[in-house]
């Protein structure tokens, strides 16, 4: 899989799937940053709109499941009330946000643009690599007042349900993530002629701090973390490192924990790297508990279907976490085989996606019933 945000890949799957919601009736827009809307209008147009949705994009060489299961099952959803004859008194509108996976816009992009979560002082050279100002972040922000109530379906990406044998999760939070830019700095010079006694080889230092570091996070408590980017400079096979940069990822459902981490982190660097470093932060995503409202209407949904489900934080972020800062927000999840997400051999049964739609078609009536 390679549908990276603003990929050549990333457009022909929107407009596929922008066919596909005017297939099936809904007006729809994509907004300046390139989020994609389907609408389709509820009985009483006075009252709010349930969202529904996901994302559309994918991490490098990661699997079919991740985000666009969220965005198909929204999508069929809304068509399988339509096909009952139904109308909900909501009107419905499901989207495809974009850059949700974590990279230079920070992950979530597109759903923090729609909720007004994008820091405007986001600089213009990341936002130009996408052809996007911050005024088109702006233009993005939705008036989340119209709606009541957002509900996302997405594979668990975690090995629980699967394990269990249980078909469908009921996220009571999602985790907060914080990202920190570490730079070391030391020395380039010729690789044959310089002594290694006095080299000030960046890398060498950035193996010590993080061998360190590793053996420590192995019995903290409360958070991961995750190094999946190191740069090299120079980066040639002929000279020493003369500076090292990777981005440090933090993850907790608690964030004073994810704060207690990376402070951890600066202290170990600043004792165990005698060169110069640095440690910035990039972005901090708190963590977000989940509607309780919400939570019971697709508990109720599980029942009625005779299902079983599971309650359980989700240990990976989703655009339902910005959503849930703003308006009440709901997940459903299916299990990954075996645990495995983010590579190419993520899979979700089909019978299992379809369960999925299925209780996230009737919280979606749930919520309508429910919600005035
Ligand atoms: O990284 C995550 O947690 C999500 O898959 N974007
Ligand atoms: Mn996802
Ligand atoms: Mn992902």
């Amino acid at each position: 899989m390679a549908r990276m945000a603003y990929s050549e890949q990333y457009i022909e799957a929107r407009d596929y799937v922008q066919r596909l919601m005017t297939e099936a009736g809904m007006l729809t827009r994509v907004d300046p940053v390139g989020n994609l809307f389907g609408f389709v209008a509820g009985s009483c147009p006075e009252t709010k709109t349930i969202l529904l949705g996901s994302h559309l994009d994918a991490v490098p060489g990661g699997g079919i499941y991740d985000g666009a299961v969220g965005v198909i099952g929204a999508l069929e959803a809304v068509r399988g009330i339509r096909e009952q004859g139904l109308v909900t008194r909501h009107s419905l509108e499901v989207a495809a946000f974009i850059a949700e996976e974590g990279g230079d816009l920070g992950g979530t992009f597109g759903s923090r643009a729609f909720v007004g979560e994008v820091p405007t002082d986001m600089p213009d050279e990341v936002l130009g690599q996408y052809r996007l100002s911050i005024a088109d972040v702006q233009a993005s922000r939705g008036n989340t007042d119209s709606y009541c109530c957002y509900l996302e379906l997405h594979i668990e990406q975690g090995p629980v349900l699967w394990e269990k044998g249980i078909p469908i999760g009921i996220p009571t939070a999602i985790v907060g993530i914080s990202r920190y830019k570490v730079r070391i700095v030391g020395e380039a010079n010729h690789a044959g002629t310089t002594p290694m006694i006095n080299r000030k080889d960046a890398l060498r230092a950035a193996v010590r701090v993080l061998d360190r570091w590793y053996d420590h996070v192995d019995h903290a408590h409360g958070f991961v973390c995750n190094i999946g980017t190191l740069k090299i400079q120079p980066g040639s096979v002929a000279v020493v490192p003369g500076e090292v940069e990777f981005v440090l990822e933090l993850r907790s459902t608690d964030d004073a924990t994810t704060e207690l981490g990376a402070r951890e982190f600066k202290e170990m660097l600043h004792t165990t790297v005698a060169i110069p470093s640095q440690f910035e932060l990039l972005v901090r995503k708190p963590a977000v508990r989940m509607s309780e409202s919400l939570v019971n209407v697709i508990q109720t949904s599980c029942r009625e279907l005779g299902v079983q489900y599971l309650l359980i934080p989700s240990g990976a972020s989703h655009d339902a976490s910005p959503l849930a800062r703003h308006i009440p927000a709901g997940m459903v999840f299916v299990p990954s085989v075996k645990g495995v997400s983010h590579r190419k051999d993520e899979f979700t049964p089909i019978d299992d996606i379809a369960t999925g739609v299925e209780v996230l078609m009737r919280a979606v009536l749930g919520a309508d019933g429910r919600i005035p």
